[in-house]
Parts: structure tokens; C-alpha cells; sequence
């Protein structure tokens, strides 16, 4: 029998703005045209039965009646169970499903592929049973939520909200504080592109909830709520007093904040050499004071900045320790940088990099 209604969610991209999120700051991600599909058909009774089939067609089933168990494993069954879970808690009415997953977002690329199964779900689950008020932001809160109350990852929100809330054609500058949002256009001459190093994400979990300790010990010490309301005067004032790994992870912060900001307009005019400034200069904090790059990653975006010059930027886009960067350059110079990613660069296991050039696209919503 054939779905009564088919959802899509896209994966993102983030152009600037990282681990700012956790911060109450600012971030820049655009959703790209690379997304989850859920098909789901109502069933009679209180089942939820779902089949993934990017995860070798495997299954999972559970009730909707009681409180929803993980399966501990951290795999795609606990997303769904705990967007389920989550809406469960909420008061949202449930009802029993058959759902079928599918989608092209690559997985464990840092390109976010559990936040768009997550919004997915969320989304059908919303327009199947017609619940009142939870606009696409609130989809976004929900799914936050699966992550870190559920699965147990202390992320941000910026994945959830661009997946929700994303526009066609444009970037969002996303307030992690009041979640505000506005589009950004990206100028016509400029293109995205994303590129996998190949390094597979390490570390990831422990690394980022060190970071996210380290910055909460630097606001503290500041005496501010979160490190959004510092600034580089009130960090210039506790040098040599805060220790040192805190002090350079604030000043990444509070600097990078100022760069997404400093971003909006720049990316609107098609100012590349600006545009090449700011990602050159997240990059090297990133590097040097967040310390959440690899080698392998350094030398990609060397080697795409090299070749595009002044046309635009790189830097890696993400929580870090792996996965892909982003270049925002003139479509003139995508040969160039595609070009030289060739000839110059190898993954650690000698095969050439994934390139996607992709188009910023619409967030989450029903595709028939
Ligand atoms: C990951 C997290 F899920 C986001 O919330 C964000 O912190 C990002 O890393 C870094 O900017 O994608």
C-alpha cells in the first residue's frame, strides 16, 4: 500500500558560526539540497513499525502506549523512538504508524544527517495527526531535545533549527538565544561547496563536551550568562588569571560571533575578498584557539584556498575532529578548486575526496 504522505528534511551546512550555538550566539548555516525522506502510512493500533533502509533495510517496532524504551545502541532506532518519546512527553497526540526511511544526506560527515532524521520524523508525526502549535522553530526544539535528553548528546540547536526553519536560495542567521531568525540571500555569483576530507569524526562526543566545559568555566569566571555576552575587552582584563585553554576558547567565541555577524552583509554583496578574510580567519581559530581541527584538515582548506584566491573562502564547517569543509567562492572558481582537490589532495585512505557543490534549500515540509 502506498504512503498517505511523504516528508522530507535536509542535512545543513554551517557557512560560519561554530560552537557558537552552546554559546546563546550567532551561526550562519544554509540547508543544502541532500535531505532524509520519511514515507508514513497510519496504522489501526498503537504500533509504531519502522524500516531504515539506508542501515541495510533494518527494522525496529515499538508501542506508542506507554513510555518509550531505547535500545541503549545509539543508533538510528533511538532517534526515532525518541522523537516518539519526546512528543510523547509533550502531550502531542500519537498515533500508530508504519514509516519508511530514506535519504541521500551523508552519514557521519558532519553534514548532520541525525538532525534531519530527527526533524523528518518530527514533521510527519506533526502534519499526520495535525497537531496545533508546533511551528517549524518548535519541530526544532523538539528535536534538540531527542538529542540531549533522549540520546544523550549535548548539542546545540543550530542543526534542529536550520533543518526546521530553512530557506530557498538563502543562508539563516540564526540568534541561538532568542532563535530569531533572518534569511540571507547568498549573492548570484557565489557557490557552495562542500568537500569530505575523508578523516572520519573522532572524538567527537568527549572533545565537544570538554569544549562546551571549558566555555562555560570561561563564562563564569566573566561573571556573564553564556560567552555571548562577553567581549574582547572583558577577556583582555582576565589574561593571565583565567587559565589559559578557557581564554582561548572564549576569545574563539566572542571573535567568531563577531565574524558571523561581520558575514551577513558581506555574503549578500559577493565581497569574495572579505568573504575570504572571514572564513580564513575562523579557520586559523578554530585551529589555534578551539583546537578542533585535524592535519588533514588544515592542509584541504590550504590547499582550496590556495587555488581560489581571492575569488572566496574555506574553512571546516562543523563540530570538527573530521568531516568536511565548506567554501563559499565565485561559481567562476569552482574548476580551479575542484581542480586542485584533485591533483593535491588524497583521503587518509588514498581515495579522492567527495566534492558536493550544493544550493542552499527549503527546510523541512511535506513532499506530497
Ligand atoms: C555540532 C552540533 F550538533 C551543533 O549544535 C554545533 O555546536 C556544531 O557542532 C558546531 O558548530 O554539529
Amino acid at each position: 500500500m502506498p504512503p498517505t504522505l511523504v516528508v522530507q528534511a535536509p542535512g545543513r551546512v554551517n557557512l560560519i558560526g561554530e560552537h557558537t550555538d552552546y554559546n546563546d550566539g550567532f551561526v550562519l548555516p544554509c540547508a543544502i539540497d541532500f535531505r532524509t525522506v520519511v514515507a508514513l502510512r497510519p496504522r489501526q493500533d498503537d504500533a509504531v513499525e519502522v524500516i531504515a533502509f539506508e542501515q541495510d533495510k533494518e527494522t525496529d517496532s515499538f508501542s506508542i502506549t506507554g513510555e518509550i524504551a531505547r535500545t541503549g545502541t545509539h543508533g538510528w532506532q533511538d532517534y526515532v523512538r525518541g522523537a516518539f518519546e519526546i512528543l510523547r512527553q509533550r502531550g502531542y497526540p500519537l498515533r500508530g504508524v508504519q514509516l519508511a526511511i530514506t535519504g541521500n544526506v551523508p552519514q557521519g560527515a558532519g553534514l548532520s544527517s541525525s538532525a534531519s532524521l530527527l526533524v523528518a520524523i518530527i514533521t510527519a508525526c506533526k502534519i499526520s495527526a495535525d497537531f496545533e502549535g508546533l511551528d517549524p522553530k518548535q519541530v526544532a526544539v523538539a528535536a534538540r531535545a531527542v538529542e540531549t535528553d533522549y540520546v544523550g548528546i549535548k548539542c546545540g540547536i543550530m542543526d534542529q533549527m536550520i533543518s526546521a526553519c530553512g530557506e530557498d536560495g538563502h543562508a539563516l542567521l540564526i540568534d541561538c538565544r532568542s532563535l530569531d531568525i533572518q534569511p540571507v540571500a547568498l549573492h548570484s555569483d557565489l557557490a557552495v561547496l562542500i568537500v569530505h576530507s575523508g578523516v572520519k569524526r573522532g572524538l567527537v562526543e568527549s572533545e565537544y563536551n570538554k569544549r562546551r566545559e571549558e566555555c562555560e568555566r570561561a563564562a563564569s569566571f566573566l561573571g556573564v550568562k553564556a560567552l555571548r555576552d562577553a567581549d574582547m575587552t572583558m577577556l583582555t582584563a582576565v589574561q593571565g588569571e583565567l587559565d589559559d585553554v578557557a581564554w582561548r576558547r572564549a576569545r574563539h567565541i566572542i571573535t567568531e560571533n563577531r565574524r558571523v555577524l561581520d558575514a551577513v552583509s558581506v555574503l549578500g554583496s559577493g565581497d569574495t575578498p572579505t568573504v575570504r578574510a572571514l572564513l580564513r580567519a575562523s579557520h586559523a581559530s578554530m585551529r589555534d584557539d578551539f583546537e578542533i581541527t585535524t592535519p588533514k584538515i588544515d592542509e584541504l582548506v590550504d590547499i582550496v584556498q590556495d587555488a581560489i584566491g581571492d575569488a572566496g573562502g574555506a574553512r571546516m564547517t562543523g563540530g570538527g575532529f573530521g568531516g568536511c569543509i565548506v567554501a563559499v567562492l565565485r561559481r567562476d572558481a569552482l574548476p580551479r578548486a575542484l581542480k586542485a582537490i584533485r591533483m593535491r589532495y588524497k583521503t587518509p585512505d588514498g581515495t579522492p575526496a567527495l566534492c558536493f557543490a550544493c544550493t542552499p534549500s527549503a527546510g523541512a515540509g511535506s513532499v506530497r
